[in-house]
């Protein structure tokens, strides 16, 4: 079984913009700038035989290529903050991306867990009892104004992740394109 998920690559330049916000962030271990990326759909664990009929699937996904932007900074958690991510500026052919993929993964006979779409960039993880939060509250008031992008969503591309010690390494798979 492999532990894989669709989701959208950045750019290098925004990837470089979010990873200096994250150096401002007081939290104690940032994601590296080379696993940034905007999740659509996390599939969890899938065998060679459900990623085929994916591919299949995706294959059929015909969506217009569209614009993002990143505005502002989040956590999840609440007040026990267990990541900390850039927000993406509303834009419904994103969502709408986002709800074909799932069907099609869906369609492919992955389970895929029922959860709003939150689109975000996560930055930092970590355990709620790492982070001085008042202070991780502070600095995500003081970056409310930093933004990325806009940026043409061009695709989208499946990812094996491959845990480990330390960051996880992300394999590309297969890449999808959306039409110009
Ligand atoms: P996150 O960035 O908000 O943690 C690869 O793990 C990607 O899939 C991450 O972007 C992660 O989101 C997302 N994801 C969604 N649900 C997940 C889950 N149950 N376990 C791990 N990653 C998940």
């Amino acid at each position: 079984m492999m532990r894989v998920f669709l989701a959208i690559p950045l750019p290098e330049t925004v990837r470089d913009q979010l990873s200096i916000v994250a150096q401002m962030l007081p939290v104690p271990r940032r994601v590296p700038p080379e696993n940034l990326h905007l999740t659509l759909t996390f599939l969890g664990d899938a065998s060679a035989r459900d990623l085929e009929a994916l591919h299949s699937a995706l294959e059929g996904v015909q969506v217009p290529s569209f614009p993002i932007a990143l505005r502002g900074l989040d956590v999840f958690g609440r007040d026990k903050p267990k990541s900390v991510h850039a927000t993406i500026a509303p834009q419904p052919a994103l969502t709408r991306l986002a709800g074909k993929v799932e069907t099609a993964a869906r369609r492919a006979g992955i389970e895929v867990a029922a959860r709003k779409f939150v689109p975000h960039v996560t930055l930092a993880r970590f355990r709620p009892a790492e982070v001085d939060v008042p202070r991780l509250e502070r600095a995500i008031i003081d970056l409310a104004g930093v933004s990325a992008g806009p940026f043409d969503v061009t695709g989208f591309t499946l990812y094996q992740s491959h845990l480990g010690d330390g960051p996880p390494v992300y394999e590309v798979l297969a890449e999808y394109e959306l039409r110009s």
